[in-house]
């Protein structure tokens, strides 16, 4: 049995009505996907004051702790690699401030019902549905390269 080193990271979704907000990530890890806002935890943050601060450096728009909700939790690895990215999942329907561009993220608003599926994570198409519907969700993906999806585990789950 392999051993994985684990990582800690957060993704944001904003939703106002039928749409929702994504970024065009311009640089690093998942370039050239459309996603969700988030990063590493860093030492001392809690995984939902990172989820705030990376949505703020990401697309420059302002969320509250109380308007946050945890919807996933999802456990990626990668074929040949030891790190397991264990990505916690919010959703926010409130948010201050214009999205902005920023040196990694160019933001966009999408309509629930046309999101750009082809050019985001080929994980994203299976569990949007939960999220869209407001069903909480555990997953776990691992991946060939950053295209391939060898292996998978989805579940509706009732709380955190
Ligand atoms: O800090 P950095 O941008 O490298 O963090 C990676 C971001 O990508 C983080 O928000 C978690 C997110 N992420 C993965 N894998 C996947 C995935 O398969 N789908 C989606 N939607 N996001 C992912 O690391």
């Amino acid at each position: 049995m392999s051993s994985y080193t684990r990582k800690l990271l957060t993704l944001m979704f904003i939703r106002e009505g039928e749409k929702v907000l994504l970024g065009y990530k311009k640089r690093g890890f998942g370039q050239g996907r459309w996603n969700g806002f988030g990063g590493k935890v860093e030492p001392g943050e809690t995984p939902v004051e990172a989820a705030i601060r990376e949505t703020k450096e990401e697309a420059g728009v302002d969320l509250s702790v109380g308007g946050v909700e945890k919807v996933g939790e999802l456990e990626f690895t990668f074929e040949g690699e030891e790190v397991l990215m264990h990505v916690m999942v919010y959703a926010s329907e409130t948010y201050q401030g214009t999205p902005t561009e920023t040196e990694e993220m160019r933001p966009a608003w999408f309509p629930v019902s046309s999101l750009p599926f082809a050019q985001m994570w080929p994980d994203d198409s299976q569990w949007f549905p939960l999220l869209l519907r407001g069903a909480k969700f555990r997953g776990a993906f691992h991946f060939r390269g950053h295209d391939e999806i060898l292996s998978q585990k989805l579940e509706e789950v009732k709380e955190f």
